[in-house]
């Protein structure tokens, strides 16, 4: 299997390479934010926009998940934030005649840098059978069309409803609603390839599987451990957190095979001492093999355990389970093994474990480092097993910190879209409206692409994201999604998903969080909640980008009406006239948001939704208590030869939204087919800096797959790893590669060769 690198596309991937920066933000960050905004916006837009990001009155930012913090600056926004902004407030517009223009057949050898670049999409269209090119379609037709192709299944298993994590709490709550109503669970979303491992070892280990720890938390610790993220890129705001931490004398260790500038030295832009000299935030840098951390922390562990006194016994007495059973597992924790799982030197395992007993408040904060490998859920378990040793959750200052992506993404599993909803939670959404929900579980992201493939799901609708996109396996997703019958995209932009279509094929034009959203019952604002639980309101100020589109829950309850017809008892109508309605039913559903309405009239500034572990030690697992895990090491092994790549983002992408062709603190600019490696790994294979490789990567079932022509930077990664941009590796994930118990793509290991080619021709 072979991705192409697009045809036709005016952009020239052409990789320029300087070494890599030491420290994130500052004065260019600034410069080149105001430079992509007032592209896409024009300079009166710009500042009104950017004045309300994050604002008490204005819209969250559609950037990450980091929360906001009580001291909302003016302009409380970050570079990566204000380029996201600017992506969805451009005034650049895709209508019907760029449609009439451009066939399906060429938007498809378009790259995804070129096809968001076009604009946000402003009428429904739709793609007929047999049809070459979108044309528009009435919003009417476009739901009959919904309704007669899904009554039309032969179950309604025969439908597949995504999420993507911007979605609105009250969007989703209707969404998952409908497709539990219609009679279905098929509701996979992107945190099935994001976050999901952290849900799934929290859930098991502390009962809630979200983070305990709030921002002030964060500020109050005294060790902060950062393992798989990079903030610098993907949550520029919490790198003003580890700013004020470090301030307060936290210590900081990042755990991550590549060195990240945002956590070596942060050039706060909003103060001018951080403009000039920035803080240096990273005390101990472990630079790990890829997917050895499940072996780091069983090694802490041990020793911890081997410490007289640092254990904190009362805690493991009252609160936790499985204490024996772990800490035998521990006790065989191998110094060898580890240091070969992990790359490190015995000094700074020995400075890591100084560090942990020497802090009384200690956080574990990672991202998709941790998440994206077959044994995340045992690593992250490992995680919490050392947490719960020292006494660390329940407690100010102390914490599991999973740092979720989209801006919404953890809101929306609140709001009930999961593939696998707990009996409860069905219960009351089944008494609330009257409906019988089905019990049986539906089909995450793999197991729906499987079913597309297989023939099993023949409707494939999204709210939002970028499915084919995103997703694993490239040419077998695509091929998967070609068998569907319909395929529906709710989006603000084009993408790749948009031209790779079903027999027919809808685009249903909405609203993004920074337009105004007048329905009948007056203005609406939507509610959103960070990834620290906090919940708050956010209100869009823009003029939409045109007169025909609709927001997300006006699609859901028209659609709604649509395939349910007067077999639906909701009212659907007057929830898309007031979305207020909509959180009174919220508050009956959900718990943690009673008098949903109330609270957010009487705190502007959003409110925390209750944490059992994080509020009163209190453990809501099968025992009871919070859970030790002893799981037996894993890490990956790699044949001779062969590099273990890592799919990552640059600085100039949201996800697979392409900004623009830099990473910047990567010193690589005008081009993303890179491969990263190290010097040494490149001199063993005769590869000069500049050189070209295909990237071919080999499954466990003897099968290869290709991504040709990536320019080789030598860069300072981790011996045996290597580092290229998703979502142009997405080809070379197999679909059955994935984590164990969460079934997330292991988008972060993937055993490579790299063949030399030919420069491509410019
Ligand atoms: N600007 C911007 N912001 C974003 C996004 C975006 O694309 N652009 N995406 C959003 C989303 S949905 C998400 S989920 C988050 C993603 O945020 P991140 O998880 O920070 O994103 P990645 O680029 O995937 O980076 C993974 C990090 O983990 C490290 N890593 C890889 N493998 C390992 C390993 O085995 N062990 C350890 N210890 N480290 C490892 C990598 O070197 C890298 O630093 O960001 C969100 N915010
Ligand atoms: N190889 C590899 N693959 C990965 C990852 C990786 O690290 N490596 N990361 C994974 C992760 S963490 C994630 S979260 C997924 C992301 O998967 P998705 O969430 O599916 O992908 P995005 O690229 O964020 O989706 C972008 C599209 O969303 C639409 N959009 C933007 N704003 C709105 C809105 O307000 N409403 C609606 N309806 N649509 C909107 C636009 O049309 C835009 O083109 O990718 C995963 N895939
Ligand atoms: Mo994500």
């Amino acid at each position: 299997m072979v991705s192409k690198p697009p045809a036709g596309d005016p952009v020239q991937d052409a990789p320029q390479v300087t070494p890599p920066q030491h420290a994130a933000a500052g004065l260019p960050a600034v410069g080149h934010t105001l430079r992509i905004a007032r592209e896409q916006m024009g300079s009166v837009r710009t500042a009104r926009t950017l004045l309300k990001v994050n604002q008490k009155d204005g819209f969250d930012c559609p950037g990450c998940a980091w929360p906001e913090g009580d001291r909302r600056h003016v302009a409380e926004f970050c570079e990566n934030g204000a380029k996201a902004v600017a992506e969805e407030a451009t005034l650049r517009r895709v209508t019907p005649a760029f449609f009439a223009a451009h066939p399906v057949a060429e938007l498809a050898e378009r790259s995804g840098y070129w096809l968001g670049q076009q604009g946000r999409i402003t009428e429904p269209v739709l793609l007929p059978e047999g049809g070459d090119r979108y044309e528009p379609v009435t919003w009417e037709r476009a739901f009959a069309i919904i309704a007669e192709e899904l009554t039309a299944l032969s179950s309604p298993d025969e439908a597949l409803f995504y999420t993507s994590g911007r979605t609105s709490n009250e969007a989703a709550f209707l969404f998952q609603l409908f497709a539990r109503e219609f009679g279905t669970n098929n509701l996979p979303d992107c945190s099935n390839m994001c976050h999901e491992s952290s849900g799934s070892a929290l859930t098991e280990t502390i009962g809630v599987g979200k983070g305990s720890v709030s921002l002030e938390d964060l500020h109050r610790a005294d060790l902060i451990i950062v393992a798989g993220q990079n903030p610098g890129t993907n949550h520029p705001r919490m790198l003003s957190a580890l700013e004020r931490a470090k301030a307060a004398g936290a210590r900081i260790i990042s755990v991550n095979p590549l060195p990240e500038a945002g956590l070596e030295r942060f050039k706060n832009p909003q103060t001018a001492k951080g403009m000039l000299r920035g803080a240096a935030l990273t005390d101990l840098f472990l630079q790990i093999r890829i997917g050895g951390d499940q072996a780091l922390f069983r090694l802490l562990n041990k020793l911890v355990l081997e410490t007289p006194g640092a254990v904190d016994e009362e805690f493991v007495r009252e609160h936790t389970h499985g204490f024996e059973e772990f800490a035998a597992a521990a006790g065989e924790a191998d110094w060898a093994e580890t240091l070969a799982a992990t790359g490190l030197s015995r000094e700074e395992i020995g400075r890591a474990l100084e560090m942990v007993l020497a802090s009384e408040r200690t956080i574990v904060c990672w991202a998709m480092g941790l998440t994206q490998h077959k044994h995340s859920v045992p690593t992250i378990r490992e995680v919490v097993n050392l947490l719960l040793l020292r006494g660390n959750i329940g407690r100010p200052g102390a914490g599991v910190c999973p740092v979720r992506g989209h801006s919404n993404v953890q809101g929306d599993r609140t709001m009930g879209i999961f593939e696998r909803p707990a009996p409860a939670f069905l219960d009351a959404l089944d008494k609330e409206f009257g409906i019988v929900s089905p019990r049986h579980h539906g089909f995450d992201v793999v197991r729906s692409i499987q079913a597309l493939r297989d023939g099993e799901a023949k409707v494939f609708f999204a709210m939002g994201g970028n499915f084919v996109g995103a997703t694993p396996d490239t040419e077998v997703t695509e091929a998967a999604m070609r068998r569907a019958r319909l395929t529906v995209h709710v989006s603000t932009k084009l993408n790749r998903s948009h031209a790779v279509t079903g027999r027919r094929a809808l685009i249903l034009p909405t609203l993004g969080r920074t337009d105004k959203d007048v329905q009948r019952g007056g203005r609406q604002f939507v509610t959103v909640e960070d990834s620290m639980g906090l919940v708050h309101a956010s209100r869009g100020n823009l003029p939409p980008a045109g007169p025909h589109l609709l927001s997300e829950p006006a699609i859901v309850a028209r659609m709604a009406r649509a395939v349910l017809g007067a077999d639906s008892a909701t009212p659907w109508e007057e929830f898309e006239a007031d979305y207020a309605a909509v959180r009174d039913r919220i508050a009956r559903v959900v718990p943690g948001f009673e008098d949903f309405n109330a609270r957010l009239a009487a705190s502007p500034g959003g409110f925390a939704l209750p944490h059992a572990p994080r509020d009163e030690r209190r453990f809501p697992t099968k025992t009871g208590k919070a859970n030790f895990t002893a799981a037996p090491v894993e890490y990956p092994r790699v044949p001779e030869g062969r590099l273990l790549l890592q799919t990552l983002r640059s600085h100039d992408q949201y996800n697979t939204t392409i900004y623009g062709l830099d990473d910047r603190y990567r010193g690589i600019r005008g081009g993303r087919r890179v491969v990263l490696v190290h010097p040494e790994d490149a001199e063993a294979r005769g590869l000069a800096d500049g050189a070209y490789v295909d990237l071919v990567s080999e499954w466990t079932d003897g099968t290869e797959r290709r991504a040709p022509g990536f320019r080789v930077v030598r860069y300072p990664t981790a011996r045996g790893c290597a580092a290229a941009y998703y979502p142009e590796t997405n080809v070379l994930v197999p679909l059955e590669s994935t984590a164990d118990v969460s079934n997330t793509p292991a988008s972060k290991s993937v055993v490579v060769r790299l063949e030399e080619s030919p420069a491509p021709s410019a």
